[in-house]
């Protein structure tokens, strides 16, 4: 079963070279060279267990993280500001449940259970991403997070269409189509509220002001502490590393929020002539930390949610399956 102990090495060469030397060497040859050719494995193709786990981790996170990540707007469906607004965000939060449904079938072809990778996140072994523990406390949130962190959630998703497992890098290209339109949803409603009175901007500000380290957290440890980077990009699972994806991203968004007309709230971030990027400050790692390991503000509220959804949905399942079984009986009754 998935466990949340398996750790690619991080001592880069060595042990890369270590869990090629575990595998049927001509089996490993082939897939290193489909690897080198830039060509994509298949369900049905020979991978080393590795290749397999790694996948089976980023996959399931990755989907879990889209499932919990319906909660905190999924809270303001009821509370939405107009019909208009309503309906995006409900359409939103639905192509987020449809996008763990997605990565789900895509860790399933990879020999998993959809049960047991659940089981995992309902028990609190599996991770999930760290923006998701944080509170949405006014309306302008729910741009924010469009504007923000699934802006942030392209830039990491738009190299995995390129990622080296064929049904990952498939479903990916679906995700970040729809991607995309929730973060432009999220920057046009916080472009009418700056638009609007002095009450709506400062919420817009102070909202911002909250989402915006976390953001820059949500890309993942700095490269030197990431243990599974170098190995993932070896792979082509990863083709873009945590730093450079989080400088894309804040190269990419400085121009959005002058735009705006609201400040980003680091007193570092300035222009670099030089490197060709901006500069920016600290992030705490410390508190990234707290939250990944289930301390953050929101955690158990997150997983309490959703073990209920899971269990008050348990008559769905009991329902659909009890249907295919029906059909199944008719199916053999007819053909026999
Ligand atoms: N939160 O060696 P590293 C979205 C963990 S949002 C929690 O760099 P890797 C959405 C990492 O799992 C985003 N944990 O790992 C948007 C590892 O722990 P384990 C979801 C994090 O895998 C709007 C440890 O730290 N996107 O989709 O090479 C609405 C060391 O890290 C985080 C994805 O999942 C974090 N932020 O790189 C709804 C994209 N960052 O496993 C939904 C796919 C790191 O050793 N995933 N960790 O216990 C990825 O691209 C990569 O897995 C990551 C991390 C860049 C996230």
């Amino acid at each position: 079963m998935y466990t949340q102990s398996f750790s690619v090495p991080d001592d880069t060469g060595q042990k890369i070279k270590a869990v090629a030397a575990i595998e049927p060497p001509e089996l490993m040859a082939k897939f290193d060279a489909r690897i080198d050719a830039d060509g994509r494995i298949e369900p049905q193709d020979w991978m080393p267990d590795a290749y397999r786990k790694t996948l089976v981790r980023q996959i399931s996170q990755h989907a879990h993280s889209e499932i919990v990540g319906m909660l905190p707007e999924g809270n303001w469906i009821s509370r939405a500001p107009s019909l208009k607004r309503k309906a995006i965000l409900i359409a939103k939060v639905q192509d987020e449940g449809g996008h763990g449904q997605y990565l789900y079938s895509a860790a399933e072809t990879l020999g998993v259970s959809r049960a047991d990778l659940l089981d995992a996140l309902h028990s609190g072994k599996a991770k999930y991403s760290s923006i998701f523990n944080y509170p949405t406390l006014n309306w302008a949130d729910v741009g924010t997070i469009g504007w923000l962190v699934d802006g942030a959630a392209i830039m990491n998703q738009v190299p995995l269409c390129r990622c080296s497992y064929g049904p990952y890098s498939r479903a990916m290209i679906r995700v970040c189509k729809e991607e995309s339109f929730h973060q432009r949803q999220g920057y046009e409603a916080l472009l009418v509220m700056m638009r609007g009175t002095d009450e709506q901007k400062a919420m817009v500000q102070d909202s911002v002001n909250r989402w915006w380290w976390k953001c820059l957290a949500m890309f993942g440890p700095p490269d030197a502490d990431s243990p599974h980077s170098a190995q993932g990009m070896r792979w082509g699972i990863k083709r873009v590393s945590n730093d450079d994806l989080r400088q894309k991203f804040i190269d990419a968004t400085v121009p959005q929020a002058k735009v705006l007309g609201i400040t980003l709230p680091d007193p570092d971030l300035k222009w670099n002539e030089e490197r060709g990027h901006y500069d920016y400050g600290q992030i705490d790692w410390d508190e990234f930390w707290t939250t990944v390991n289930g301390n953050g503000p929101c955690n158990k509220e997150r997983l309490s949610t959703r073990v209920k959804a899971h269990n008050d949905g348990q008559w769905v399942r009991d329902a659909a399956l009890a249907h295919a079984r029906k059909q199944q009986q008719r199916a053999m009754k007819e053909a026999a």
